[in-house]
């Protein structure tokens, strides 16, 4: 008997929008001029955010913060996609989706300051608290998806992690069932280069991540992450393939991690300023920005109202954050337990 290929497969990949500006209209979604401005509002409100929450740790006044600098259209570009009723299942480092999704930025400024009462999202917001577990999350998900499955809930699922997240046992059990199932989840994964100081190629021997949903019989496709045309298209394209019966999609979003991994990391101690530098030259803002210029819909004076206006919303909600009184210590006898134990109820009333 002659050797005969039983499996085969190839891994897509889409860019849209280069580093100098120019979208490749053969792929662009059709998006309105309203839209794009929204797009890149969200960018900048989201590294303001961002730039706030890294000072505000610095001054002592947050804890351990995760930067999502360099990841922006990653997370925008997907949070775009997804439509009200879909769940989102995000990792530690969703700030940009969070944001995106309307949360109100003033709690999760009371989560990364310690204050949990941040994290439980407000009615009707479908996005689970940030999971800090590397990629337990993903069963979560999957979970979620089965249920939406059973009950013949028309949505989607969303699930964010990271290149690291791909080595963990619980994104390959959450990947069989949601192949097995043919379940109605996405699964967004930001490829940073780096699992905290681990580099990619140093963590997986797979040539692209994207692949990997090949051994659990499902599409995975690889796009430029600081491409926010390219990951929105992906992602609608995917949520809309869940919601018809088409199963689950696997999206590796190639990005990079430009900050530190938490504020608790000293990145200059393993990698290099080229690296950083070549990075640099991709960033996700300028390039939309230039998009828009070359479009006739960028001005310096837009600039600077979408900033002042961030800045504004920023510096509101870090004021309402600092305000709020914290919760007493007593408080977590109040959420953790449905009832309490006599022992319980003692150690409550003694607080
Ligand atoms: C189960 C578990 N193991 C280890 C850690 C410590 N840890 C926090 S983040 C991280 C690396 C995550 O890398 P990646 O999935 O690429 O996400 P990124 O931080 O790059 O966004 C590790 C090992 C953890 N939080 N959870
Ligand atoms: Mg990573």
């Amino acid at each position: 008997m002659p050797e005969r290929v039983v499996g085969s497969f190839h891994i897509k990949r889409i860019d849209i929008l280069d580093e100098k500006g120019d979208a490749d209209s053969a792929l662009m979604p059709s998006l309105s001029e309203a839209y794009v401005r929204r797009m890149y509002e969200l960018l900048i409100l989201s590294r303001t955010f961002d730039q706030f929450a890294l000072n505000l740790q610095r001054e002592g006044r947050l804890g351990t913060y995760a930067s999502i600098l360099g990841q922006e259209a990653s997370q925008i570009g997907s949070a775009f996609a997804i439509e009200k009723g879909d769940w989102i299942f995000p990792s530690f480092r969703e700030m940009g989706v969070y944001i995106t999704m309307g949360y109100p930025l003033q709690m999760l400024f009371q989560y990364w300051g310690g204050d949990e009462r941040g994290i439980s999202p407000p009615e009707g917001n479908h996005i689970f608290p940030l999971c800090i577990p590397v990629g337990t999350q993903i069963p979560h998900a999957v979970g979620a998806a089965m249920a939406a499955k059973y009950r013949g809930d028309n949505i989607a699922v969303v699930c964010y992690f990271g290149d690291g997240g791909t080595s963990k046992g619980d994104f390959h059990e959450g990947f069989n069932m949601a192949g097995v199932f043919d379940l109605p989840v996405v699964f967004v994964c930001q490829n940073n280069q780096w699992a905290i100081s681990v580099p990619r190629e140093n963590q997986t021997a797979s040539q692209t991540l994207a692949q990997k949903a090949y051994a659990y019989g499902f599409e995975g496709i690889q796009v430029d992450g600081n491409d926010i045309f390219a990951v929105y298209k992906a992602a609608a394209d995917a949520l809309k393939k869940a919601k018809d019966k088409g199963g689950p999609t696997f999206i590796e979003c190639v990005t990079y991690r430009m900050s530190d991994h938490t504020t608790a990391d000293d990145a200059t101690r393993y990698r290099s300023k080229e690296e950083i530098e070549l990075w640099k030259a991709k960033d996700p803002v300028v390039r939309l920005k230039l998009f828009m210029e070359k479009n006739g819909f960028w001005s310096e004076k837009y600039q600077g109202e979408v900033e002042a206006d961030a800045k504004a919303s920023v510096s509101a909600a870090v004021r309402a954050a600092e305000i709020t009184e914290l919760p007493g210590g007593r408080d977590m006898f109040t959420y953790t337990y449905e009832s309490l134990t006599a022992r319980q109820k003692k150690q409550a009333e003694d607080f």
